[in-house]
């Protein structure tokens, strides 16, 4: 019998910094798994990541350091291609023609662009307006089915919904449709400091965030400083108790419990003990990965070859799709 087609993934993290335990639950966990049923392209964002200033050699080194956490958390090189955003070039080729397709006014309706020009005022540059184009042109130069995000990108994902259908009806059926594939659990993960506020990786306050390549000793540090509140039992309320159900969030994706099972494992104990619980889920999860990470990052050149591979094959896809775009938009061809 002929095998059903595959449906393709797609999906991208931006080289800013260390991933965080964000990064990580609400994107980077799921990729790994996505490879056994279906046909999954990782990019390491650097294009995206240069509409906040970077320092050069920070960037390269990231974008490296990203490639190599991706691989240490079971991206298989044989199975999904890996590659870096800037190494294929038709994403950017792609990106002018959906720029000139996408309103103003539906740019600025989004909400990252607006929480991050707020962020920094003195660098509220073109690019960071025009950033969902780019991830648009990135989805659907690949066609792809579905896309896996953490709950801050599903803005983005429906703006390159709508570019692509106004695309296709504009000209003729080019673009897949995208879906958003936001996994419940974990879809943002809350800052251990301002726990109404995402976690992310650029946060100013060290304290706020745990990065994957955290020491076990860091981990339980940040975890035991996380900010609670003074009701002191450990119980589900994301409106009155942000904090607590942000780290029982955090223990139920590392460990399978449902809510009700932590709240009864932990019933007259105090947050001490629970916040041990939750850092040592962390640590536990984290140091395989860790181990493979400092492994695979000693070999430069391995990482840089699945990178050159993973490169040639995304732009046979991407470069097809180009082609098409350009043509079917009128640029003339020779
Ligand atoms: P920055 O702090 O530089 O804005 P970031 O930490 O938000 O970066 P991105 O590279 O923008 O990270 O995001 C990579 C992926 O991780 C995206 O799919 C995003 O939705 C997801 N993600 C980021 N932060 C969180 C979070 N706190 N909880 C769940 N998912 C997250
Ligand atoms: N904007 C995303 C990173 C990103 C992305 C993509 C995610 C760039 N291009 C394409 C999914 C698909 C972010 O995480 N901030």
């Amino acid at each position: 019998m002929e095998e059903m087609k595959k449906k393709r993934i797609l999906s991208g993290i931006q080289p800013t910094g260390t991933f965080t335990l964000g990064n990580y639950i609400g994107a980077v966990r799921n990729w790994a798994v996505m490879q056994e049923q279906f046909e999954c392209l990782y990019m390491v964002a650097d294009l995206h990541a240069l509409t906040v200033r970077q320092e050069p050699a920070a960037l390269r080194a990231h974008t490296r350091e990203a490639a190599a956490m991706l691989l240490a958390a079971g991206i298989d090189p044989a199975r999904s291609i890996l590659f870096v955003q800037s190494h294929v070039p038709s994403h950017t080729m792609l990106n002018w023609v959906l720029c000139c397709n996408t309103q103003f006014g539906e740019l600025s309706r989004m909400t990252q662009y607006k929480d991050k020009s707020a962020k920094h005022p003195d660098n509220v540059n073109a690019g960071l307006f025009t950033y969902p184009c780019l991830m648009a042109a990135d989805i659907l130069i690949y066609n792809a089915d579905l896309v896996p995000v953490g709950g801050d990108q599903k803005q983005h994902l429906e703006l390159s919904r709508n570019i692509a259908q106004r695309f296709n009806n504009t000209y003729s059926p080019t673009f897949t449709m995208p879906e958003p594939y936001i996994t419940k659990a974990g879809a943002k993960i809350m800052s251990l400091q301002e726990p109404t506020k995402k976690m992310s990786k650029s946060d100013t306050n060290a304290n706020s965030f745990i990065l994957m390549t955290d020491t076990p000793d860091q981990i339980m540090k940040k975890f035991k400083r996380a900010v609670t509140d003074s009701e002191g039992v450990v119980r589900a309320d994301s409106e009155n108790k942000p904090g607590v159900t942000n780290l029982m969030s955090i223990y139920s994706v590392f460990t399978g419990k449902e809510f009700s099972r932590i709240e009864a494992e932990f019933a007259g104990k105090g947050y001490g003990d629970f916040k041990e619980a939750v850092a040592q889920s962390v640590i536990d999860t984290f140091r395989p990965i860790q181990e493979e990470y400092a492994r695979i990052l000693a070999d430069k050149a391995y990482v840089d070859q699945v990178l050159k591979d993973g490169a040639a094959a995304a732009a046979r896809i991407a470069d097809r799709t180009t082609a098409k775009v350009y043509r079917k938009v009128g640029l003339l061809q020779l």
